[in-house]
């Protein structure tokens, strides 16, 4: 109860400051979260969402859009939006955040860049000070399937040895992202997860790598459910 209270209040808070009546392109994140903030745009009433295209961020995002009756859209046709809402696994004092807890941060970056105004929300469990504190299951990587046993070998060498190519669980084998690819998670030493931003060059630039689950200086804020009802805004 409290952890899904706590996400409830930190979607229902961002979306009554940052989706505003005239916003008409509006991003949906992926995860548990993700669906308080289409259960509070609902409530915003059909007149003004009849006029409003919502892009998802992978399969189950595109799910949460269909079964809730809002127009889909692509973002490739809609390369602007004016605001994206996305969960997050942990944010740092900057606004840093890990993400790629559901193997979905490819898409979810590129509706992040795209958007005018991107958000996070979250419950009190990811609202951290330095990355890596509180998610300790590593940065999660995406590669492709080709390369991953050498960018494993890479990381080892750049701080990661524990880094592991992530199982599924109701499928045999490894987890295959909605861009059919693999995730790498990889944990650092807290010393290179205080330089989020200097990492996250460091292994975009590896080999067979599509996307890191670090979001740096994007957000314009953080909404964090807290157990005692109360809600904390990071900015
Ligand atoms: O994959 C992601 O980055 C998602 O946003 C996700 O990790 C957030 O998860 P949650 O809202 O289910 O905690």
């Amino acid at each position: 109860e409290g952890i899904e209270k706590s996400k409830q209040l930190a979607a229902w808070s961002a979306v009554d400051n940052h989706v505003l009546p005239e916003h008409k392109i509006i991003g949906i994140g992926s995860g548990s979260t993700v669906p308080y903030v289409v259960e509070r745009i609902l409530t915003q009433g059909s007149s003004v969402n009849k006029d409003r295209i919502f892009i998802p961020t992978g399969f189950q995002s595109r799910q949460l859009i269909i079964s809730a009756q809002l127009t889909l859209g692509d973002v490739s046709q809609y390369p602007v939006l004016d605001v994206t809402i996305d969960g997050a696994d942990e944010v740092d004092h900057d606004l840093n955040s890990i993400k790629g807890g559901g193997a979905c941060q490819l898409q979810e970056k590129v509706l992040a860049e795209a958007a005018k105004t991107w958000v996070m929300v979250a419950d009190y469990r990811k609202n951290s000070e330095v990355l890596g504190t509180k998610w300790k299951q590593g940065i999660p990587i995406e590669v492709v399937p080709f390369a991953y046993v050498g960018v494993l070998r890479r990381l080892d060498s750049i701080g990661s040895p524990t880094a592991g190519l992530r199982m599924a669980k109701m499928k045999a084998g490894p987890v295959v992202t909605d861009n059919g690819n693999f995730i790498i998670d990889a944990p650092f030493p807290e010393a290179q997860m205080k330089e989020p931003a200097k990492l996250l060059t460091e292994l975009k630039l590896i080999t067979g790598v599509v996307e890191v689950g670090l979001f740096c200086n994007m957000a314009k804020a953080a909404y964090f459910g807290n157990e005692d009802g109360s809600v904390t805004v990071k900015w």
